[in-house]
């Protein structure tokens, strides 16, 4: 059954040098992360499916799901649950042919059009945002802040995660927006304890409104 997840780790080892992708992956899922995104945007396909392969362990041990950014190539080589494609990059449906119904096929979303765009496309979720500003993505473009999020959440019937400069100071005012859950490169993979970063925000998540 497709899981996708409410606290999504992104795997990144641009941003920081301590931790490999599998590294990040271990200590996320310890954490209590839900779904696990490896995201690489350079180097060997080999090797990126060595890797993706290792990963998939982990988190098939876990119950957690394995998607991988960008690749559908490195997604079917390593059985990964599922894709993220971003406006782009791969086109939805043809990822959605070729990995079957059964895979997780997650769209990148900045505005309310885009994201209806991956909805009518068969996106299983949307990865809105950024919502805050951001210098993890290059061209991740302006924040869209809590508004046009809360519209999205509203607007579209697909589950949404938010994306894009969170953190454990502001998770509680993302979730209050309905979103269904959030995605973290640097609050996570930039921190000193990965495990405990991650697990603080599912700390986040899970707490009772108005706590
Ligand atoms: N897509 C939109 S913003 C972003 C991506 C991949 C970067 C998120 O990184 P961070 O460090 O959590 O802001
Ligand atoms: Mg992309």
């Amino acid at each position: 059954m497709k899981k996708i997840g409410r606290l999504h780790v992104l795997t990144d080892t641009d941003l920081q040098d301590c931790f490999s992708h599998v590294e990040l992956a271990e200590l996320a899922i310890a954490g209590g992360a839900d779904t696990i995104q490896f995201r690489q945007k350079t180097g060997e396909t080999i090797q990126m499916i060595r890797i993706a392969e290792q990963i998939k362990a982990l988190c098939k041990r876990a119950g957690v799901s394995f998607i991988i950014n960008d690749r559908v190539d490195v997604a079917i080589a390593s059985h990964a649950d599922g894709v993220h494609l971003g406006q782009g990059d791969f086109p939805i449906p043809l990822a959605r042919k070729l990995l079957g119904e059964g895979a997780i096929v997650g769209g990148s979303a900045r505005n309310a059009e885009e994201a209806r765009k991956c909805f009518l496309e068969g996106a299983d979720y949307i990865g809105f945002g950024p919502v805050y500003s951001t210098s993890s993505k290059e061209d991740a473009g302006p924040a869209s802040g809590l508004d046009l999020l809360r519209q999205v959440v509203e607007k579209i019937p697909l589950p949404i995660i938010a994306i894009g400069g969170i953190n454990k100071d502001n998770t509680l005012l993302v979730r209050e927006t309905g979103a269904y859950g959030i995605a973290v490169i640097s609050a996570v993979c930039c921190e000193k304890d990965p495990e405990e970063a991650t697990r603080c925000l599912r700390r986040l998540l899970e707490a009772r409104q108005h706590d």
